[in-house]
Protein backbone atom coordinates (compact mmCIF):
# COMPACT_ATOMS: atom_id res chain seq x y z
CA UNK A 1 0.00 0.00 0.00
CA UNK A 2 3.16 2.37 0.65
CA UNK A 3 4.06 2.20 -2.92
CA UNK A 4 1.14 3.96 -4.03
CA UNK A 5 1.62 7.53 -1.49
CA UNK A 6 3.93 9.72 -2.69
CA UNK A 7 6.81 11.01 -0.12
CA UNK A 8 5.11 14.50 -1.02
CA UNK A 9 1.73 13.15 0.76
CA UNK A 10 3.66 11.52 3.39
CA UNK A 11 5.33 14.87 3.83
CA UNK A 12 2.67 17.21 4.62
CA UNK A 13 0.61 15.29 7.20
CA UNK A 14 -0.51 16.08 10.16
CA UNK A 15 -0.74 12.98 12.93
CA UNK A 16 -2.92 12.89 16.12
CA UNK A 17 -2.24 10.95 18.82
CA UNK A 18 -4.60 10.97 21.44
CA UNK A 19 -3.96 9.12 24.90
CA UNK A 20 -6.49 9.52 27.57
CA UNK A 21 -5.05 10.45 30.86
CA UNK A 22 -4.79 7.89 34.09
CA UNK A 23 -7.75 5.83 31.94
CA UNK A 24 -9.54 3.74 34.52
CA UNK A 25 -9.06 6.10 37.66
CA UNK A 26 -10.06 9.20 36.01
CA UNK A 27 -13.64 6.77 34.44
CA UNK A 28 -13.55 6.49 38.36
CA UNK A 29 -13.28 10.39 39.02
CA UNK A 30 -16.15 10.86 36.39
CA UNK A 31 -18.84 8.53 38.55
CA UNK A 32 -17.32 9.68 42.10
CA UNK A 33 -16.16 13.28 41.31
CA UNK A 34 -15.20 12.73 45.26
CA UNK A 35 -11.97 10.91 44.16
CA UNK A 36 -10.49 13.79 42.62
CA UNK A 37 -8.93 15.54 45.20
CA UNK A 38 -7.15 12.29 47.14
CA UNK A 39 -5.34 9.37 45.97
CA UNK A 40 -6.87 6.94 44.28
CA UNK A 41 -5.30 3.36 42.95
CA UNK A 42 -7.44 0.64 40.50
CA UNK A 43 -6.68 -2.26 41.22
CA UNK A 44 -6.73 -6.15 39.80
CA UNK A 45 -7.31 -8.24 42.61
CA UNK A 46 -6.53 -12.10 42.10
CA UNK A 47 -8.72 -12.83 44.73
CA UNK A 48 -6.31 -15.71 46.16
CA UNK A 49 -5.57 -13.63 49.74
CA UNK A 50 -6.97 -10.32 50.33
CA UNK A 51 -5.11 -7.61 48.64
CA UNK A 52 -3.61 -10.13 46.53
CA UNK A 53 -3.37 -8.78 43.25
CA UNK A 54 -1.94 -5.35 41.12
CA UNK A 55 -2.35 -2.19 40.73
CA UNK A 56 -4.17 -1.33 36.64
CA UNK A 57 -3.43 2.66 37.33
CA UNK A 58 -3.93 5.49 39.68
CA UNK A 59 -4.77 8.66 39.34
CA UNK A 60 -1.81 11.59 39.76
CA UNK A 61 -2.43 12.26 43.26
CA UNK A 62 -1.02 8.38 43.76
CA UNK A 63 1.51 8.99 41.42
CA UNK A 64 3.23 11.35 43.51
CA UNK A 65 3.66 8.82 46.14
CA UNK A 66 5.53 6.40 43.94
CA UNK A 67 2.54 4.24 43.19
CA UNK A 68 2.36 2.64 39.72
CA UNK A 69 0.91 0.42 37.47
CA UNK A 70 1.79 -3.26 37.71
CA UNK A 71 3.01 -2.57 41.53
CA UNK A 72 1.84 -5.14 43.82
CA UNK A 73 -1.44 -4.10 45.79
CA UNK A 74 0.03 -4.38 49.24
CA UNK A 75 3.58 -2.34 47.89
CA UNK A 76 1.03 0.73 46.84
CA UNK A 77 -0.96 0.39 50.02
CA UNK A 78 2.47 0.55 52.18
CA UNK A 79 3.21 3.60 50.06
CA UNK A 80 0.43 5.19 50.84
CA UNK A 81 -0.19 4.05 54.76
CA UNK A 82 -1.49 6.97 56.99
CA UNK A 83 -2.91 9.01 53.54
CA UNK A 84 -6.48 9.03 53.36
CA UNK A 85 -6.66 7.02 50.01
CA UNK A 86 -9.00 4.88 47.94
CA UNK A 87 -8.14 1.59 46.43
CA UNK A 88 -11.04 -0.01 43.79
CA UNK A 89 -11.59 -2.82 41.43
CA UNK A 90 -11.13 -2.73 37.88
CA UNK A 91 -15.08 -2.17 36.05
CA UNK A 92 -14.05 -3.12 32.37
CA UNK A 93 -17.93 -2.50 30.88
CA UNK A 94 -17.96 0.92 32.44
CA UNK A 95 -14.18 2.05 31.50
CA UNK A 96 -15.11 0.78 27.75
CA UNK A 97 -18.40 2.29 27.50
CA UNK A 98 -16.49 5.77 28.20
CA UNK A 99 -13.89 4.73 25.82
CA UNK A 100 -16.90 4.57 23.18
CA UNK A 101 -18.51 7.37 24.22
CA UNK A 102 -15.04 9.46 23.75
CA UNK A 103 -13.56 7.70 20.40
CA UNK A 104 -17.07 7.85 18.92
CA UNK A 105 -16.67 12.33 19.68
CA UNK A 106 -12.90 12.03 17.86
CA UNK A 107 -13.96 9.52 14.92
CA UNK A 108 -16.93 12.20 14.08
CA UNK A 109 -14.29 14.68 12.90
CA UNK A 110 -14.84 12.50 9.91
CA UNK A 111 -10.96 11.96 8.92
CA UNK A 112 -8.81 8.47 9.25
CA UNK A 113 -9.53 7.15 12.59
CA UNK A 114 -7.28 4.29 14.20
CA UNK A 115 -8.35 2.70 17.45
CA UNK A 116 -4.83 1.52 19.32
CA UNK A 117 -6.20 0.38 22.64
CA UNK A 118 -9.07 1.62 25.02
CA UNK A 119 -7.65 4.50 25.79
CA UNK A 120 -5.89 5.77 22.74
CA UNK A 121 -6.17 6.28 18.74
CA UNK A 122 -4.22 8.04 15.75
CA UNK A 123 -5.98 10.26 13.24
CA UNK A 124 -4.88 11.82 10.30
CA UNK A 125 -5.85 15.28 11.04
CA UNK A 126 -4.21 16.78 7.89
CA UNK A 127 -7.25 18.08 5.98
CA UNK A 128 -8.66 19.96 9.36
CA UNK A 129 -5.85 21.70 10.13
CA UNK A 130 -4.54 22.52 6.53
CA UNK A 131 -1.77 21.07 7.03
CA UNK A 132 -0.59 23.74 8.96
CA UNK A 133 0.91 22.88 12.45
CA UNK A 134 -0.02 26.24 14.04
CA UNK A 135 -3.53 25.51 13.25
CA UNK A 136 -3.23 21.91 14.56
CA UNK A 137 -2.35 23.15 17.77
CA UNK A 138 -5.82 25.42 18.10
CA UNK A 139 -7.53 21.95 16.76
CA UNK A 140 -6.10 20.66 19.48
CA UNK A 141 -6.94 22.48 22.21
CA UNK A 142 -10.37 22.67 20.47
CA UNK A 143 -10.62 18.54 20.51
CA UNK A 144 -9.68 18.31 24.03
CA UNK A 145 -12.16 20.83 25.43
CA UNK A 146 -14.20 19.24 23.24
CA UNK A 147 -14.02 15.68 24.93
CA UNK A 148 -13.89 17.22 28.37
CA UNK A 149 -16.99 19.16 28.12
CA UNK A 150 -19.00 16.01 26.70
CA UNK A 151 -17.40 13.41 28.75
CA UNK A 152 -15.16 15.00 31.59
CA UNK A 153 -12.75 13.09 30.19
CA UNK A 154 -8.92 14.83 30.10
CA UNK A 155 -6.80 13.53 27.68
CA UNK A 156 -3.13 14.24 26.49
CA UNK A 157 -2.58 14.84 22.95
CA UNK A 158 0.89 14.53 20.27
CA UNK A 159 0.94 16.59 17.59
CA UNK A 160 3.50 15.02 14.61
CA UNK A 161 4.16 14.40 11.16
CA UNK A 162 3.79 10.98 11.56
CA UNK A 163 2.93 8.12 14.18
CA UNK A 164 6.24 7.57 15.65
CA UNK A 165 6.64 11.39 17.02
CA UNK A 166 2.96 12.19 17.44
CA UNK A 167 3.32 9.59 19.57
CA UNK A 168 6.34 10.01 21.48
CA UNK A 169 4.89 13.54 21.82
CA UNK A 170 1.41 12.82 23.71
CA UNK A 171 3.44 11.60 26.30
CA UNK A 172 5.72 14.49 27.03
CA UNK A 173 3.20 16.65 28.66
CA UNK A 174 0.85 14.68 30.85
CA UNK A 175 -1.99 15.19 32.21
CA UNK A 176 -4.00 17.03 29.77
CA UNK A 177 -0.87 18.12 27.37
CA UNK A 178 -0.73 18.82 23.99
CA UNK A 179 2.54 18.39 22.38
CA UNK A 180 3.08 19.87 18.46
CA UNK A 181 6.96 18.74 16.91
CA UNK A 182 6.50 20.32 13.83
CA UNK A 183 7.74 18.53 10.53
CA UNK A 184 11.43 21.41 11.00
CA UNK A 185 11.47 20.27 14.78
CA UNK A 186 10.89 16.54 14.09
CA UNK A 187 14.69 15.50 13.93
CA UNK A 188 15.81 17.35 16.94
CA UNK A 189 13.19 16.11 18.82
CA UNK A 190 13.46 12.57 18.24
CA UNK A 191 17.38 13.53 19.06
CA UNK A 192 16.68 14.27 22.55
CA UNK A 193 14.11 11.30 23.30
CA UNK A 194 16.14 8.27 24.82
CA UNK A 195 16.21 4.93 22.56
CA UNK A 196 13.71 3.41 25.32
CA UNK A 197 11.17 6.32 23.98
CA UNK A 198 10.98 4.37 20.74
CA UNK A 199 7.62 2.43 20.58
CA UNK A 200 8.96 -1.24 20.24
CA UNK A 201 12.00 -0.52 21.71
CA UNK A 202 12.38 -2.79 24.36
CA UNK A 203 15.23 -3.98 27.00
CA UNK A 204 16.49 -6.51 24.60
CA UNK A 205 16.82 -4.35 21.72
CA UNK A 206 18.52 -1.56 24.26
CA UNK A 207 21.05 -4.15 25.49
CA UNK A 208 21.87 -5.21 21.60
CA UNK A 209 22.55 -1.72 21.01
CA UNK A 210 24.34 -1.04 24.02
CA UNK A 211 27.10 -4.00 23.30
CA UNK A 212 27.75 -2.03 19.54
CA UNK A 213 28.25 0.85 21.66
CA UNK A 214 25.02 2.70 20.80
CA UNK A 215 23.25 4.53 23.54
CA UNK A 216 21.62 7.86 21.98
CA UNK A 217 19.39 8.33 19.41
CA UNK A 218 21.92 10.38 17.81
CA UNK A 219 24.12 7.61 17.87
CA UNK A 220 21.53 5.38 15.57
CA UNK A 221 21.35 7.96 13.23
CA UNK A 222 24.77 8.43 12.71
CA UNK A 223 24.66 4.41 11.63
CA UNK A 224 23.41 2.95 8.45
CA UNK A 225 20.81 -0.22 8.13
CA UNK A 226 23.65 -2.39 7.23
CA UNK A 227 26.02 -1.40 10.09
CA UNK A 228 23.16 -2.42 12.21
CA UNK A 229 21.32 -5.48 11.04
CA UNK A 230 23.83 -8.28 11.36
CA UNK A 231 23.00 -7.60 15.59
CA UNK A 232 19.45 -6.49 14.95
CA UNK A 233 17.74 -7.87 11.78
CA UNK A 234 16.50 -5.92 8.67
CA UNK A 235 13.61 -5.31 9.57
CA UNK A 236 14.50 -4.07 13.30
CA UNK A 237 17.69 -1.96 11.82
CA UNK A 238 15.74 -0.28 9.19
CA UNK A 239 12.84 1.06 11.53
CA UNK A 240 15.40 2.24 13.87
CA UNK A 241 17.47 4.29 11.53
CA UNK A 242 14.77 5.16 9.85
CA UNK A 243 13.11 6.13 13.50
CA UNK A 244 16.32 8.17 14.50
CA UNK A 245 15.97 10.27 11.81
CA UNK A 246 12.28 11.18 12.67
CA UNK A 247 10.93 9.44 9.58
CA UNK A 248 7.82 6.39 9.72
CA UNK A 249 6.11 5.59 6.98
CA UNK A 250 3.71 3.74 8.65
CA UNK A 251 -0.06 4.56 7.62
CA UNK A 252 -3.48 5.00 10.09
CA UNK A 253 -4.64 1.59 9.57
CA UNK A 254 -8.74 2.46 9.19
CA UNK A 255 -10.55 -1.17 10.58
CA UNK A 256 -11.64 -3.32 7.87
CA UNK A 257 -15.07 -3.41 9.85
CA UNK A 258 -15.78 0.32 10.31
CA UNK A 259 -18.27 1.45 12.56
CA UNK A 260 -19.39 4.20 10.55
CA UNK A 261 -19.34 5.67 6.84
CA UNK A 262 -19.22 9.28 6.55
CA UNK A 263 -17.66 12.00 4.51
CA UNK A 264 -16.80 15.35 5.24
CA UNK A 265 -15.79 18.36 3.08
CA UNK A 266 -14.37 22.21 3.34
CA UNK A 267 -16.92 24.70 2.05
CA UNK A 268 -15.94 27.37 -0.39
CA UNK A 269 -14.82 30.29 1.16
CA UNK A 270 -17.94 33.09 2.15
CA UNK A 271 -20.53 30.46 1.90
CA UNK A 272 -23.92 33.05 2.08
CA UNK A 273 -26.91 30.99 1.38
CA UNK A 274 -28.54 27.96 1.79
CA UNK A 275 -28.91 26.91 -1.25
CA UNK A 276 -25.27 26.06 -0.72
CA UNK A 277 -25.40 24.17 1.96
CA UNK A 278 -27.91 22.61 0.72
CA UNK A 279 -26.21 21.60 -2.33
CA UNK A 280 -22.87 20.74 -0.18
CA UNK A 281 -25.03 18.47 1.74
CA UNK A 282 -27.06 16.51 -1.10
CA UNK A 283 -23.50 15.86 -2.73
CA UNK A 284 -22.38 14.53 1.02
CA UNK A 285 -25.82 12.70 1.71
CA UNK A 286 -25.27 10.91 -1.65
CA UNK A 287 -21.24 9.94 -1.12
CA UNK A 288 -22.73 8.65 2.03
CA UNK A 289 -25.22 6.75 0.63
CA UNK A 290 -23.11 5.29 -2.01
CA UNK A 291 -20.94 3.71 0.30
CA UNK A 292 -23.97 2.50 2.46
CA UNK A 293 -25.33 0.61 -0.67
CA UNK A 294 -22.14 -0.67 -1.70
CA UNK A 295 -21.26 -2.46 1.23
CA UNK A 296 -25.26 -3.65 1.83
CA UNK A 297 -25.76 -1.83 5.12
CA UNK A 298 -27.97 -0.05 7.00
CA UNK A 299 -27.75 2.27 9.42
CA UNK A 300 -29.71 4.06 12.66
CA UNK A 301 -27.88 6.62 13.86
CA UNK A 302 -26.76 9.73 11.70
CA UNK A 303 -24.58 12.34 12.62
CA UNK A 304 -23.96 16.16 11.54
CA UNK A 305 -20.80 17.88 11.71
CA UNK A 306 -20.07 21.91 11.28
CA UNK A 307 -16.38 23.11 12.00
CA UNK A 308 -16.33 26.66 12.31
CA UNK A 309 -13.32 29.16 11.03
CA UNK A 310 -12.10 29.07 14.55
CA UNK A 311 -11.91 24.80 14.06
CA UNK A 312 -14.66 25.08 16.60
CA UNK A 313 -16.26 21.65 16.35
CA UNK A 314 -20.40 21.31 16.64
CA UNK A 315 -21.81 18.08 15.70
CA UNK A 316 -25.31 16.73 16.50
CA UNK A 317 -26.38 12.74 16.48
CA UNK A 318 -29.97 11.83 15.58
CA UNK A 319 -31.07 8.11 16.18
CA UNK A 320 -33.51 6.69 14.04
CA UNK A 321 -36.77 4.64 15.10
CA UNK A 322 -35.67 2.02 12.51
CA UNK A 323 -32.36 1.10 10.49
CA UNK A 324 -32.68 2.65 7.37
CA UNK A 325 -31.12 2.34 3.41
CA UNK A 326 -33.19 5.42 2.69
CA UNK A 327 -31.14 7.94 0.42
CA UNK A 328 -34.51 9.99 1.06
CA UNK A 329 -34.44 9.96 5.09
CA UNK A 330 -30.79 10.37 4.92
CA UNK A 331 -30.77 13.81 2.84
CA UNK A 332 -34.36 14.59 4.54
CA UNK A 333 -32.85 14.34 8.29
CA UNK A 334 -29.36 15.73 7.47
CA UNK A 335 -30.80 18.99 5.87
CA UNK A 336 -33.21 19.43 8.87
CA UNK A 337 -30.43 18.73 11.28
CA UNK A 338 -27.81 21.26 10.02
CA UNK A 339 -30.49 23.63 9.66
CA UNK A 340 -31.50 23.22 13.07
CA UNK A 341 -27.96 23.30 14.52
CA UNK A 342 -27.13 26.47 12.62
CA UNK A 343 -30.27 28.80 14.23
CA UNK A 344 -29.64 26.62 17.42
CA UNK A 345 -26.03 27.94 17.53
CA UNK A 346 -26.66 31.41 15.77
CA UNK A 347 -23.93 30.33 13.56
CA UNK A 348 -23.28 32.08 10.75
CA UNK A 349 -22.91 30.65 6.87
CA UNK A 350 -20.07 32.12 6.19
CA UNK A 351 -18.37 31.00 9.43
CA UNK A 352 -18.40 27.12 8.62
CA UNK A 353 -15.81 25.87 7.20
CA UNK A 354 -16.14 21.96 6.97
CA UNK A 355 -19.21 20.24 7.42
CA UNK A 356 -19.49 15.74 7.21
CA UNK A 357 -22.44 13.35 7.49
CA UNK A 358 -21.84 10.54 9.48
CA UNK A 359 -23.61 7.44 9.62
CA UNK A 360 -22.99 4.88 12.48
CA UNK A 361 -25.15 1.99 14.14
CA UNK A 362 -24.87 0.09 10.84
CA UNK A 363 -26.46 -3.55 10.08
CA UNK A 364 -26.08 -6.07 7.34
CA UNK A 365 -28.86 -5.92 4.60
CA UNK A 366 -27.27 -7.44 1.74
CA UNK A 367 -29.19 -10.68 1.66
CA UNK A 368 -32.61 -8.27 1.46
CA UNK A 369 -34.32 -8.11 -1.75
CA UNK A 370 -33.96 -4.47 -2.27
CA UNK A 371 -31.64 -2.02 -0.50
CA UNK A 372 -33.28 0.85 -1.48
CA UNK A 373 -37.18 0.00 -0.38
CA UNK A 374 -35.48 -1.26 3.18
CA UNK A 375 -37.39 -0.10 5.96
CA UNK A 376 -38.33 2.90 3.62
CA UNK A 377 -41.34 4.71 4.22
P1 LIG B 1 -1.37 7.90 31.71
O1 LIG B 1 -1.70 7.65 30.27
O2 LIG B 1 0.07 7.80 32.01
O3 LIG B 1 -1.98 9.16 32.26
O4 LIG B 1 -2.04 6.72 32.58
P2 LIG B 1 -2.94 5.49 32.11
O5 LIG B 1 -3.50 4.86 33.33
O6 LIG B 1 -3.98 5.92 31.11
O7 LIG B 1 -1.86 4.54 31.48
P3 LIG B 1 -1.81 3.81 30.07
O8 LIG B 1 -2.20 4.74 28.99
O9 LIG B 1 -0.46 3.20 29.98
O10 LIG B 1 -2.85 2.63 30.20
C1 LIG B 1 -4.23 2.74 29.94
C2 LIG B 1 -5.02 1.85 30.88
O11 LIG B 1 -4.58 0.50 30.76
C3 LIG B 1 -4.83 2.19 32.33
O12 LIG B 1 -5.72 3.19 32.78
C4 LIG B 1 -5.05 0.88 33.01
C5 LIG B 1 -4.57 -0.16 32.02
N1 LIG B 1 -3.20 -0.59 32.37
C6 LIG B 1 -2.04 0.02 32.05
N2 LIG B 1 -0.97 -0.64 32.54
C7 LIG B 1 -1.48 -1.72 33.19
C8 LIG B 1 -0.88 -2.81 33.93
O13 LIG B 1 0.35 -2.90 34.09
N3 LIG B 1 -1.73 -3.74 34.45
C9 LIG B 1 -3.10 -3.67 34.29
N4 LIG B 1 -3.88 -4.60 34.82
N5 LIG B 1 -3.68 -2.66 33.62
C10 LIG B 1 -2.90 -1.70 33.08
CA1 LIG C 1 -3.43 6.78 29.07
CA1 LIG D 1 -2.35 4.39 26.71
Amino acid sequence: MNENISLNEIGKKIIFHIDFDYFYAQCEEIRKPELRNIPSVVCVYSGREEDSGVVSTCNYEARKYGVKAAMPIRLAKSKLKDIEAIFLPTDMPYYHDISRNAMRIIENYGELFEQVSVDECYVDFTKITNSDFDDAKIFANSLQKNIKDKIKLTCSIGVGPNKLISKIASGVKKPNGITVVSREDAKSFISNCKIEDIPGVGPKTAKKLESLGIDSISDISNKSIFELRDALGYKTATFLVNASNAIDYSQIKVRGTSKQIGKIVTLKKDIANFEQINLTAASLCTSVYENLSNKGQAFRILTIILILENLQHVSFSKSLKLYSASFDELHKNSLFIIKEMINNNSISLDNIRRMGVVVSDLKDISGQDSLVNYFEN
